[in-house]
Formats: C-alpha cells, structure tokens, sequence
C-alpha cells in the first residue's frame, strides 16, 4: 500500500492555531484509492523542521510527500511551483532565528521545481469544488525553507515531494480583510491532491501561467 506522507506546521508569529496543523488531525489514516495518508506535525524552526520531516521519512517510508503552510491572503489551496535556495525571514521563527539573505545550502542549486503533479492537482480539485491556483512562489521563511530542503534531501530517490499552501481558517480572518477557506474544504481539497498524486506519475499539461 502506498503512503503519502502530509506534514503540517504547528502555529508561529504568535498565533494560537495553524490550519496546516488542524487539517493533518483530520487526514491522518485516511484510506485513498490505491493508498493510504500518514501524518506529521511541524516545528516552525528553520532546522528542527527539516529534522521532524526526514524522521518522519524514515518512519514511514511514503512514496510521496506533500508539505503544507498556512498562506494569509491566499484565497484558495496553492500547490507551488518552485523552492529557491535562500532564508531570509520577515519575523523571527519559533526558536528566535531570523536570517536574512542566507541560503538553506551553501553547495544547493539556486532552486529545485515541485516534483508532485502541481496542475492535475489543480484540475481534480477544481473540478470537485475546491478553490485553487499553482503559486509560483513559496515566500522566503519556514515553508519556503522546508520545500528547498526535503526536495534537496530526496534529490537522488523516486519519492515526488512538493509544498502545499492553504488560505486561513474563518475563525483567523474574522476581524481582517483576508480570505479564508473552512476547515473541511481545506481537508476534502488536500485529500484529493493526495489522491490526485497517487493517480498521476507524469503531470498533464495544462496552463496555468501569470502575466505580472
Ligand atoms: N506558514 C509559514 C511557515 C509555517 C506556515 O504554516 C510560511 O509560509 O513560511
């Protein structure tokens, strides 16, 4: 039975919750057609995130691995399109690191492309209801630097990793002008990138390209 590895991000930036995190709760187990999901949870903290997934890894030995982060602003789930090999955080981190300008490794290429199915995930969730767009940017903190470094540590394997970002819960965007998305679409829409990643070796080609 194949498994997908989904991790999620605790809370950060003094925040008391993370929809990364509440939707891995609910993912964890779930049967897809053709495998299963298995779960973790993840530090913000620029090395000790890395360390959590890699173990996680080991542990459970999936085929694919699909990291996720909350996005504010983000108005539907965002599969994204490329990591770049640099950290340079606007707020501190949860363990106080705040590098600015650094890369994530000094030997890495300048960025390494998703190597999930990015638009058939798109098209699947499209077409079942759920709000969603490829992102070409990941940002330049915590999840930016997740996405950079497992697609480093499974550069010569045949495991597919890419990263995920998913709008706010309602309850976090309450009192702003942010969009947000409900918990239960954002778990039915993850599910079904896990199920379209399973159903997709090679991606389709389809557009999904901006004009700035
Ligand atoms: N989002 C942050 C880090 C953790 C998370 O959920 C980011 O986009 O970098």
């Amino acid at each position: 039975m194949k498994k997908v590895l989904i991790t999620g991000f605790e809370p950060f930036g003094g925040a008391s919750i993370n929809p990364a995190l509440e939707a891995v709760k609910k993912l964890d187990g779930v049967q897809l057609e053709g495998g299963m999901i298995v779960t973790c949870e993840v530090p913000v903290t620029r090395y000790e995130a890395l360390d959590a997934i890699m173990t996680a890894i080991e542990v459970h030995q999936p085929s694919y691995v699909i990291t996720v982060g909350q996005a504010a602003g983000r108005t539907g789930i965002s599969p994204e399109r490329v990591a770049i090999n640099v950290d340079d955080f606007r707020i501190p981190d949860n363990g106080g690191n705040q590098p600015i300008d650094e890369p994530i490794y000094e030997d890495g290429p300048a960025a390494y492309f998703t190597t999930l199915p990015i638009k058939a995930i798109t098209r699947k969730l499209q077409e079942n209801g759920v709000p969603c767009q490829v992102s070409n940017t990941a940002g330049t903190f915590v999840c930016n630097h997740v996405f950079y470094g497992i697609q480093h540590y499974l550069r010569d394997t045949d495991v597919g990793h890419g990263f995920i970002h998913i709008p706010l819960l309602p309850e976090q965007a309450a009192a702003t002008d942010q969009p947000s998305m409900s918990l239960e679409v954002i778990v039915e829409g993850l599910r079904l990138a896990a199920q379209a990643t399973l159903e997709n070796k090679d991606d389709i080609a389809v557009g999904a390209g901006q004009i700035c």
